[in-house]
């Protein structure tokens, strides 16, 4: 199975009643400024380098940035602090991420998240995470030289400990925490939510150190 085939499949999965019904109805309802657009309003598919050695591992699309435009953290303000970022890193090929077909195309990094549907309020529940960490175990596999998880929040973090069966106690989310999980790293930062992003809780400078970090570990 090749990942363009895996997210095939992932397009159609409707496994988690709450979110299927939440991410159509924003679709159907729309922000007034995207009221003349498509929105995409299924499970968004992971992008970038097949080959890559760093996994961004996000939390859930956005309800009018993926859900709308069917790529991860494109069309909203996550994506605008965390594209360029990758950009100056050398991760991107351009510091804009606007639609799918605007010729972006990602080095070295492969970026998905712990639930592929659009959550009310950002929430996925403990058992929306659960599912979709199914869809997480299939990418991974067709994702053979990652080294490095990069987990955005707290939630995404708690995440990947639970799919490598490790104690959050034993593993505290910090911003710049690292462990190794079998023979990868997990390094965590806080999310590059615009509630983040404009308080100054993470700035510029932070998450540029955070991505020389997981290219030190990556071995970039
Ligand atoms: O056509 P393709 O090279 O298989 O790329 C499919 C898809 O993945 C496209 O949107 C670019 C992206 N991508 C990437 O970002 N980095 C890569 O190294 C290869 C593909
Ligand atoms: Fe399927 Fe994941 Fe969406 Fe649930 S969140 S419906 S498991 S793709």
């Amino acid at each position: 199975m090749s990942l363009e085939a895996l997210y095939a499949r992932l397009t159609t999965c409707r496994a988690c009643p709450r979110l299927v019904a939440w991410r159509e109805q924003v679709g159907r309802e729309k922000r007034a400024a995207f009221r003349n657009t498509q929105y995409w309003a299924k499970p968004v598919p992971g992008f970038g380098d097949p080959m890559a050695r760093i996994l961004i591992f996000g939390l859930a699309p956005g309800a009018h940035g993926s859900n709308r435009t069917g790529r991860p953290f494109t069309g909203d303000a996550s994506g605008d602090f965390l594209y360029p970022a990758l950009y100056r890193a050398g991760l991107a090929s351009q510091p804009t991420s606007s639609h799918p077909g605007d010729g972006l195309r990602l080095e070295g990094v492969h970026i998905t998240a712990a639930v592929r549907c659009a959550p009310p309020q950002n929430k996925p529940s403990p058992l929306e995470l659960r599912t979709c960490a199914n869809w997480t175990a299939q990418e991974l596999a067709l994702l053979p030289h990652i080294r490095v998880y990069l987990a955005l929040g707290q939630i995404a973090h708690q995440a990947l400990l639970a799919y490598h069966g490790l104690p959050k106690a034993h593993h505290p989310f910090r911003h710049g925490s690292e462990y190794r999980v079998g023979e990868r790293f997990l390094l965590s930062s806080y999310h590059v939510s615009r509630q983040n992003t404009n308080t100054g809780r993470l700035t510029t400078a932070m998450f540029e150190a955070i991505l020389e970090r997981a290219k030190t570990l990556a071995e970039i």
